[in-house]
């Protein structure tokens, strides 16, 4: 069936801002804002997804409506191109201009654009799949996308509620079914399927681990965990729910929640941590991680995503090694607000390249998969590992020379099952490391070993135009304004172990300044002097930053 680009439908049935002169922006995850402003963009991105299709041969494109951690009242919609990654960066600012674009002719004229730019075929066919989180707002906002799907004259699958990850997932196995490499059954049930028959290989003949606490941010986790925990029986994995009402309103993301704990480094509301216990905490669309425990002294412990990225890599390179494959090479990428000490772990102990790029997973992707296998996390808990397809092909046709050989390869085959290696993926993460815990025989004391996090602080400062924030050598320095770069340095010069870099925000009108410290009070003094620096010197609105 073909069909072509019906203007007049597209014109005639535009949803028009609700706002008259809002102005929207694809940003680092897509378009984010208060839910009720979105029903317009909602109707062009789905005419967005259909040109999408139409350009890449009919190739199915997703999109996910979430505003992952944000506040209920808010919600979001971001695309997922066929491989399961995110949306190609070239196409983020056509979205964005069909998103402002208000009336029919203007609309028409932006489509023409992009269907001239890229010499699309606008007789081929489209295919979208698309699916949503628990926010109350997006029934309504699934209609306006179903909108735009219908006049753009998409075959349309909607997958109902889903996590993020597995709207990549599904999109990836649409595209690769039938083919080489076939990543999996495109079902909710598939998923579930692959994930836990792997994990059941990965931890075979270990016993198993003391129960682990979920924080699923009363998200769209709880109800897709607990439905994953059917296919694991108890002996081999025990799990326990915490914060799964996705019913009440206002208990999205409310206090809670993977963002929460991780800011403001303490357990969620709901939760009665004692020493011995083991938590993790999703976000409320499920793509992060970060697990914690309390100590002996009942002090709080934060796993992140650098912590993570530490464990999986030490694993798999020991795997690799063990399974008689170590021609394959490790590599991990990180950001500029990795840990000091992560950096210096992985670099001087596991001696692993490490690779630093801007903030944002469309990056850490793509820098991963230059590596045979790539372990890409931000600290928020962002991250998976990446395998190339020919260190795939090698593990699978990897020949044990010993017993312990044959071992080591398979349980690598099952790691890469285990991990979802479209996105980040709060569940498939979460099973990576019980994997990794079980077969080290580790309570989280024990993995959080590795390394001893530096101090460190997140500051926002407001200022009038944040753009004007210029960075260079991922993000860790400062182009423009000018001379404030030397500035900050004058400061870190100050303090042992110190490190601060500062940058506009990709998510919020603010710049944010990182600091770290061999120290908890230097660390505090000096993110306090760079903010006052930069609130003084580029335009500070509000009141000025105050020492914690
Ligand atoms: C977005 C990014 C996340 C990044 C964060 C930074 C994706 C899917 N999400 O949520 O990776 O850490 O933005 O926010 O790319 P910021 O620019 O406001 O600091
Ligand atoms: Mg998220």
């Amino acid at each position: 069936m073909t069909m072509t680009l019906d203007y007049n439908a597209i014109k005639s049935n535009i949803i028009p801002h609700k706002v008259e002169g809002t102005k929207y922006a694809y940003g680092t995850a897509g378009f984010r804002t208060k839910a009720e402003l979105l029903d317009s963009v909602m109707y062009k991105v789905g005419i967005l997804a259909t040109l999408r299709s139409k350009k890449l041969n009919g190739a199915t494109i997703g999109v996910m409506i979430t505003a992952s951690h944000n506040p209920e009242e808010d919600n979001g919609v971001k695309l997922v191109d066929p491989r399961g990654e995110m949306l190609e960066q070239s196409w983020e600012s056509y979205a964005t201009k069909l998103a402002n674009a208000n009336d029919g002719d203007s609309l028409a004229e932006a489509i023409d654009q992009i269907v001239t730019a890229h010499e699309i075929n606008v007789e081929a066919r489209a295919a979208v799949i698309y699916a949503y989180d628990t926010r109350p707002s997006c029934p309504e906002l699934v209609k306006c996308l179903e909108q735009g799907l219908t006049v753009s004259g998409a075959e349309a699958t909607g997958f109902g509620l889903k996590t993020t990850p597995m709207l990549h997932y599904l999109v990836r196995c649409i595209n690769s079914a039938g083919t080489s490499d076939a990543y999996g059954e495109p079902t909710e049930e598939g998923y579930y399927k692959k994930l836990s028959e792997a994990f059941k290989v990965a931890v075979s003949g270990k016993p198993r681990l003391s129960t682990l606490h979920v924080d699923c941010a009363n998200g769209v986790g709880a109800p897709k965990l607990a439905e994953f925990a059917k296919h694991l029986p108890e002996d081999v994995l025990s799990l326990k729910i915490i914060n799964d009402d996705t019913h009440t309103q206002g208990k999205l993301n409310k206090d809670c929640g993977a963002d929460f704990v991780k800011t403001r480094q303490q357990a969620p509301l709901g939760s009665e941590i004692a020493p011995g216990d083991r938590y993790c905490s999703y976000d409320g669309d499920a793509d992060r991680i970060v697990f914690y425990y309390v100590d002996s002294n009942n002090v709080f412990k934060l796993l992140d995503g650098d912590k993570i990225a530490g464990l999986a890599a030490m694993f798999i390179m020991e795997l690799v090694q063990d399974a008689g494959i170590d021609t394959l090479k490790v590599g991990v990428v990180q950001t500029a607000y990795a840990n000091g000490s992560s950096t210096n772990y992985l670099t001087n102990v596991l001696k692993v390249p490490v690779s630093c790029v801007p903030t944002g997973v469309k990056h850490l992707h793509h820098e991963a998969e230059k590596y045979d296998i790539g372990v890409y996390f931000e600290a928020n808990g962002h991250g998976t590992v990446l395998f190339s397809p020919e260190a795939l092909n090698t593990i699978k046709t990897a020949e044990a020379k010993t017993p312990a050989q044959q071992q080591s390869i398979q349980q690598l085959q099952a790691v890469t099952d285990v991990i979802n290696q479209t996105v980040g993926d709060a569940i498939s993460d979460m099973l990576l490391v019980e994997t990794i815990l079980t077969n080290r025989e580790w309570s989280p004391e024990e993995w959080d070993q590795a390394y001893t996090d530096l101090p460190n602080r997140l500051v926002k400062v407001v200022v009038a135009d944040r753009t004007i924030f210029k960075t260079t050598n991922a993000e860790r320095e400062l182009v423009e304004p000018e001379g404030l770069q030397e500035k900050i340095n004058e400061h870190v010069a100050k303090y042992s172990q110190g490190r601060s870099f500062v940058r506009a925000s990709g998510t919020e009108d603010a710049v944010r300044v990182y600091a770290e410290a061999a120290t908890r009070s230097e660390c505090d003094e000096l993110a306090y002097k760079v903010s006052l620096l930069v609130y003084n010197e580029a335009g500070g609105v509000g009141k000025p930053p105050m020492m914690p």
